[in-house]
């Protein structure tokens, strides 16, 4: 867990994920951020993140394992929602998923151009706005471009974890539980790396 006042993440383990999730759900969210690997469908959250497309109507990695999850029903309800912008985010409901929403988020397409840094930061950015307007305390994200979009893993994982930090430091009144989901090692490498780094105070 990444308290961001002080310690740093690692690698959260089955229970203790499920206890913060479950006192999130109570009200009761830790202003923490997990590093979490495994499957992003499977986590009982307010909110799970989709790594989506502008479109919003699926597509493979991350957002057909969620459309699938989810059922049929996912679809009708994306279709209504005329697509999303770069950066942005919309909610449906989790249906068949045990999340109960979920925040389809676009992140950019990687062309090296330093712009995309402030688009990936806006899908993080956009997607706890998006929670908190709803009232929701757990949110968890899988690491956004990093796979089809072909954004580079080690910056992408540096994006997602100073906006979830500086997030959660400007709402701290607030409570939510944040969990980054690695669903390879590349991502939960560089994860890592970034922990004892800041470990070390760089
Ligand atoms: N749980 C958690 N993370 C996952 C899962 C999962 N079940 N499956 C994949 N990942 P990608 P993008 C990780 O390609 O790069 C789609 O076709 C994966 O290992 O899903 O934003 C959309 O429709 C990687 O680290 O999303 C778009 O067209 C991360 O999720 C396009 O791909 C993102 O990989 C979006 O590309």
């Amino acid at each position: 867990i990444f308290n961001p006042a002080s310690p740093a993440p690692f690698n959260i383990q089955n229970q203790m994920l499920k206890e913060l999730l479950a006192d999130a759900q109570k009200n009761k969210a830790q202003n923490a951020i997990s590093v979490w690997r495994g499957d992003i469908t499977t986590l009982d959250c307010d909110a799970i993140v989709n790594a989506a497309n502008s479109t919003l109507l699926g597509g493979g990695g991350v957002d057909g394992a969620i459309h699938r999850a989810a059922g049929p029903q996912l679809l009708e309800e994306c279709k209504t929602l005329g697509g999303c912008p770069t950066g942005a985010a919309k909610i449906t409901y989790g249906y068949n998923l045990p999340a109960s929403y979920i925040i389809h988020t676009v992140g950019p397409i990687y062309n090296g151009k330093v712009e995309q840094r402030l688009e990936l930061a806006d899908c993080y950015k956009n997607s706890l706005e998006l929670a908190r307007k709803h009232h929701l305390h757990s949110i968890a994200f899988p690491a956004i471009s990093t796979g089809a979009y072909a954004y580079p893993v080690d910056e992408a994982a540096r994006i997602a974890l100073l906006t979830c930090t500086e997030w959660i430091n400007a709402n701290a009144d607030y409570g939510m539980s944040v969990v980054l989901t690695c669903f390879n090692s590349g991502v939960y490498n560089a994860y890592q790396e970034l922990v004892k780094k800041a470990q070390n105070g760089e």
